[in-house]
């Protein structure tokens, strides 16, 4: 029997576009979606490069493959809302006697983070001890690789994150305060004066959601004479939909037209200082 295991997981991407309908529909839950909001994912995976193979879940089998090589434990990738399942996941490390449990998405929230532990949970179904990574947004190594991105800007550095629906502000969620805070710290560390905050990527389901929102912000930012923006998507860590598709092409785009300078921050991915800081989260964990 194996010490020591780590389940890591993810939002998950559909591998093929032919599954896109199948992932969407996982993600909503069974509650229904609109024709044309099905047709639109389809467009932006397939402007991505989807089409039999999928470029994004490489990045994650990247980083799980580096984070495993730096522990020298086993590591088993299990998304959220696609396959590798994180049933699955736990199906393979559920041998060990202990499992650590840990999201690539570094702030917490009921909406986001604990849906990940619901299935990890249910998945070992007391196999083995979990340990439950919940956050991991001020880990100063983290900090600190996001700090080197924006260090020496000149730009107007803007951090983004996921937003959620704004009714998580009534139950007391920590998501927004944790993303503020490590905003707070990487400007610190960086020496970075010159920021602001907002979220992106809301969903059209009907309800409000956190904001300002990336295009409102920059509209609002381009009004008080700002021309040059460094994106510091914050509250993600690898190249996906989110960054490519709403950063790399909508904010871009708006940017372009409102005569911004954008660019946006290397995303960690795999990068050994990224991998470092994940494998001292790991090793902390399991600390007696
Ligand atoms: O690269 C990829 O293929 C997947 C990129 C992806 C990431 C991601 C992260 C988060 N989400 C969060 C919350 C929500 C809520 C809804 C929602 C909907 C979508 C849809 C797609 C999608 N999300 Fe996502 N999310 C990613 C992708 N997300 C696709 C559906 C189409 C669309 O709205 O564009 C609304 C659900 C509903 O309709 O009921 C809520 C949060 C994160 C960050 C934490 C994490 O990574 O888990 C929070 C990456």
């Amino acid at each position: 029997m194996t010490d020591a295991a780590v389940v890591l997981m993810a939002y998950g991407s559909p591998e093929r576009l032919a599954d896109v309908p199948a992932y969407y529909a996982d993600i909503r839950g069974g509650r229904p979606i609109r024709p044309e909001l099905m047709d639109d994912l389809v467009e932006r995976y397939r402007r991505l490069g989807v089409e039999d193979s999928n470029p994004l879940n490489e990045i994650t089998e990247a980083t799980r493959a580096a984070l495993e090589r730096e522990l020298g434990l086993p590591v088993y990738t299990g998304m959220k809302h696609w396959t590798p399942h994180i049933a699955d996941a736990a199906d393979r490390a559920g041998d060990a006697e202990r499992v650590v449990g840990l999201v690539l998405a570094p702030h917490y929230s009921a909406l986001s983070i604990e849906g990940y532990r619901d299935q990890l949970e249910t998945a070992l179904a007391g196999r083995a001890e979990l340990r439950f990574v919940d956050s991991w947004h001020d880990d100063a190594a983290f900090v600190d690789v996001v700090a080197t991105k924006v260090r020496g800007t000149e730009a107007h550095v803007v951090f983004t994150a996921h937003s959620l629906p704004a009714r998580i502000l009534e139950l007391g969620d920590p998501y927004k305060d944790e993303l503020l805070e490590t905003s707070r710290l990487v400007a610190a560390r960086a020496g970075v004066v010159d920021w602001s905050f907002s979220f992106q990527s809301e969903s059209p389901t009907g309800e409000p959601w956190l904001g300002p929102d990336i295009l409102d912000h920059l509209r609002a930012l381009h009004a008080d004479g700002v021309r040059k923006v460094l994106v510091c998507p914050v509250g993600f860590v690898s190249d996906h939909l989110e960054i490519r598709w709403d950063i790399d092409v909508e904010a871009t785009e708006l940017a372009r037209e409102l005569g911004i300078e954008l660019a946006r921050i290397a995303m960690p991915n795999d990068e050994p200082a990224f991998i470092a800081a994940l494998a001292g989260i790991v090793r902390r964990t399991l600390a007696p």
